[in-house]
């Protein structure tokens, strides 16, 4: 008898914003990078892609993606890449026990929701291909872990396998060719920092001018600079996680700042040079300055991904130091006060 059933999954998954970089594929097509990256799951329910999975035998024949209301072309070799895989996982299932209702065969339909801007640099990507992985894995019941699961949500974007845990994650970037050692790990749940906030200073909801795809091929390709950075890379990651583990905020906030200058230095030295900050953003970067001196060590710091958007990083006890003083200092700016808002997020999950 044919089956009727319409089977059904839903997820939610977060942004991440990373402290160590990730900016260059030497594999374009798997999305292999250039250098291991780490990034901070910002879990607040506020900054979350929501995905539903459905799928049956009499849905029609193509597979289909709405992401806020919009259609999305699903024939593009990454998101073909997701599902492929993660049907061939179901296949297996279904070879193991004939009882398993042969989903592999259906026709899948996505439902996703961002309540953040998309592609403003606020690494929609990332949490739009975790939320997507996790909810086909779970519609299809896939015992796969987390880590395994992150080798497929990178093949869809790489910053997404990171959006697969919460609290300090690390992308590997491994050694082999195939990819298969390319994943995410957690370095440190979010509940061993309980200290650790993020202040999101959303300049611009605008979408960005160059992708993060095409300028980090840009960037491979023409920037004399870009060797330099991925050699400091492993150092770096290495720092980062110590001072995660030891709850340094000093040394977590210098690495965090200077990783990202270095990013964006690389993007400045890129024929023809890519600019994702603005002024507003290096307005915040001289407000973070200003709270260091006058604190006399590092209490914030900040971090910029492909768009102008400021990440913020601050311990909990420097909130008034650093919260108070960005809204005092950058209140009366447009793309502050304007169309921006800032919004307060921790660290959690
Ligand atoms: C990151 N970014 O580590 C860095 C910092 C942007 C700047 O990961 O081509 O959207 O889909 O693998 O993951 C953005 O790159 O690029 C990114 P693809 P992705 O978060």
């Amino acid at each position: 008898m044919a089956d009727s059933k319409i089977y059904s999954a839903s997820t939610t998954a977060p942004v991440n914003i990373a402290v160590i970089k990730y900016w260059g594929k030497r594999d374009p097509k798997l999305n292999l990078p250039t250098n291991s990256s780490l990034s901070v799951t910002l879990s607040q329910a506020d900054l979350r892609t929501h995905t539903t999975a459905t799928c049956s035998a009499f849905f029609p024949a193509q597979d289909s993606l709405l992401l806020n209301g919009q259609l999305q072309d699903v024939s593009g070799a990454r998101t073909q890449a997701c599902f492929r895989e993660l049907r061939s996982l179901r296949a297996k299932l279904e070879e193991q026990d004939p009882q398993f209702p042969k989903l592999s065969r259906y026709p899948l339909r996505i439902v996703s929701e961002n309540n953040f801007p998309t592609a403003a640099g606020l690494a929609s990507s990332a949490a739009g291909f975790a939320a997507l992985v996790r909810a086909i894995a779970d519609l299809y019941q896939l015992k796969e872990s987390p880590v395994e699961l992150s080798r497929i949500a990178r093949q869809g974007s790489g910053s997404a396998c990171r959006s697969l845990f919460g609290g300090y994650v690390a992308w590997e970037m491994g050694q082999e060719a195939s990819g298969t050692d390319s994943t995410a790990v957690q370095v440190a749940p979010a509940e061993h920092w309980p200290e650790m906030q993020a202040l999101i200073l959303v300049v611009s909801a605008a979408k960005k001018g160059v992708s993060s795809t095409a300028g980090m091929q840009a960037t491979v390709a023409t920037s004399s600079l870009f060797p330099a950075r991925v050699a400091s890379v492993p150092q770096r990651m290495e720092d980062m996680i110590t001072a995660i583990k030891e709850q340094n905020f000093e040394s977590f906030g210098r690495l965090t700042m200077k990783d990202s200058n270095s990013f964006h230095a690389t993007c400045l030295d890129t024929e023809p040079p890519i600019f994702y900050l603005n002024d507003v953003s290096r307005a915040a970067i001289r407000v973070v300055e200003d709270i260091n001196k006058k604190a006399g060590k590092i209490v914030a710091a900040y971090t910029f991904d492909a768009g102008p958007n400021a990440v913020i990083y601050f311990e909990e006890k420097s909130t008034d130091a650093v919260a108070g003083v960005f809204k005092e200092r950058l209140g009366h700016l447009e793309g502050w006060t304007g169309k921006g808002e800032s919004i307060r997020a921790s660290a959690t999950e």
